[in-house]
């Protein structure tokens, strides 16, 4: 079964949505199989954002996403890393249509509440970068009863 990294980003967990963005992806159909409230190490951020190291803004990006405790989680579920990506909405709050996660709330780059996975690939690194085996759980549940 698939699975995703998400994570609700230090904005999000101030602004107390942890909740809203679980339900959203609970009401969709996905499954969750692993999450925790954590600090992110500068180390940890160095690696886990290691794409955008010469990026203008990379610092800000690490100093913000270790600024505050995140709310780190594993989904699972058909297609979830894509439609994942597709609920969260555009990067950029500007572009985020209406409905998505950051379209709803946020408004810039920088506090967009919310990361996941934008592959199979980094789906794979970010779960084992952020989870043990032992960490995650594996549960019989037929969505196809329930929704
Ligand atoms: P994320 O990795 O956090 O899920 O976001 P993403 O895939 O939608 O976007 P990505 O290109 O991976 O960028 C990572 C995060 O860096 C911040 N960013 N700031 N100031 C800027 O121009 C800028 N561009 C990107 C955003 O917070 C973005 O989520
Ligand atoms: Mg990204």
């Amino acid at each position: 079964m698939e699975k995703t990294f998400l994570m609700v980003k230090p904005d999000g967990v101030q602004r107390n949505l942890i909740g809203e963005i679980v339900q959203r992806f609970e009401k969709k159909g996905y499954q969750l199989v692993g999450a925790k409230l954590m600090h992110i190490s500068k180390e940890l951020a160095e690696e886990h954002y290691g794409e955008h190291k010469e990026r203008p803004f990379f610092g800000e990006l690490v100093s913000f996403i270790t600024s505050g405790p995140v709310f780190a989680m594993v989904w699972q579920g058909d297609n979830v890393i894509k439609v994942a990506r597709e609920m969260m909405g555009k990067t950029n709050p500007v572009d985020a249509a209406p409905g998505t996660i950051r379209g709803d709330y946020s408004v810039q780059v920088g506090m967009n509440i919310i990361h996941g996975s934008d592959s199979p690939e980094s789906a794979e690194r970010e779960v084992n970068l952020f989870f043990n085996e032992s960490e995650l759980v594996s549960y019989a549940k037929d969505i196809n009863k329930w929704v």
